[in-house]
């Protein structure tokens, strides 16, 4: 029997102190679903602690990120008011454990999907869609994990920041994404890797989060996931997410 309020504790300290942990599962053998409770347990220590859900991100919603992490299932994470990172502010490493860039699309919700939907419906929800990066910082050391693990770690979710918001009618199927360093690219993809559409992403986030009973909100910003693999941040660095039709969204790492 596993004791979950405590793997909780363990892993929000790690988020909180930015302190690496071994993997759960090299002392517990602990199923998804068990993954899925530690996260939930979790992030409530985040709300009792005054934060608030704003909404959810997807993972592994593109080849390029389950090759580079060796795991091909969907998942996901939630974010908080805390998690927010505003466009063009400068983060410290110090803290974060060992944190990656990757360029998404955010979709903001102008109502609530209670229930798995088709991409019409999925998109009639939608208010506005942006340029976005989430900060993936996994507690585990080595960024080495088992699913289970990943998801009990919120899906190494840490960090995200979302470009000017844009019409939700914007055709999303095949933008080009550069994910730049200083300038220099250092991914390039494109909306059409997450998922063969984005929108494919928010009617999984609506079939997801309808059957663990905790459907999309109306004002939820639900990030779609990576578009390519993620990449290191390095101090001194300006990092910039440029999307096709849409503008960017960028952050500075201090030195
Ligand atoms: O695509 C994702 O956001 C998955 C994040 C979890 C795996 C990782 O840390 O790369
Ligand atoms: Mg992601």
């Amino acid at each position: 029997m596993i004791d979950i309020a405590k793997i909780a504790k363990v892993v929000d300290d790690a988020a909180r102190n930015a302190k690496a942990i071994p993997q759960i599962s090299a002392k517990h053998k602990i199923s998804v679903e068990q993954g899925y409770a530690i996260q939930s347990a979790a992030f409530s220590r985040r709300m009792a602690r005054g934060e608030t859900q704003v909404g959810i991100k997807m993972g592994f919603t593109s080849r390029a990120k389950m090759l580079q992490m060796g795991i091909d299932d969907m998942i996901w994470g939630r974010l908080s008011d805390n998690m927010l990172i505003e466009d063009g502010d400068e983060i410290n490493l110090s803290d974060y454990v060992h944190p990656r860039a990757e360029p998404e699309i955010a979709f903001l919700l102008g109502r609530t999907i209670n229930h798995p939907c088709t991409a019409a419906e999925a998109l009639a929800a939608v208010d506005a869609v942006a340029p976005a990066i989430e900060i993936i910082d996994s507690r585990y050391k080595n960024f080495k994990f088992s699913l289970a693990d990943v998801v009990a770690d919120n899906s190494s979710s840490s960090g995200f920041i979302v470009g000017s918001w844009a019409l939700a009618e914007t055709d999303l199927s095949n933008l080009g994404m550069i994910l730049d360093f200083n300038g220099r690219p250092v991914q390039i993809g494109s909306s059409a890797a997450i998922l063969g559409h984005p929108i494919r992403s928010l009617t999984a986030a609506a079939r997801i989060a309808a059957a663990a009973g905790e459907p999309l909100q109306a004002g939820w910003i639900i990030m779609a996931g990576g578009a390519t693999a993620a990449e290191s941040l390095k101090p001194g660095v300006t990092v910039r997410n440029s999307v096709q039709d849409l503008g960017f969204a960028g952050f500075k790492v201090s030195d």
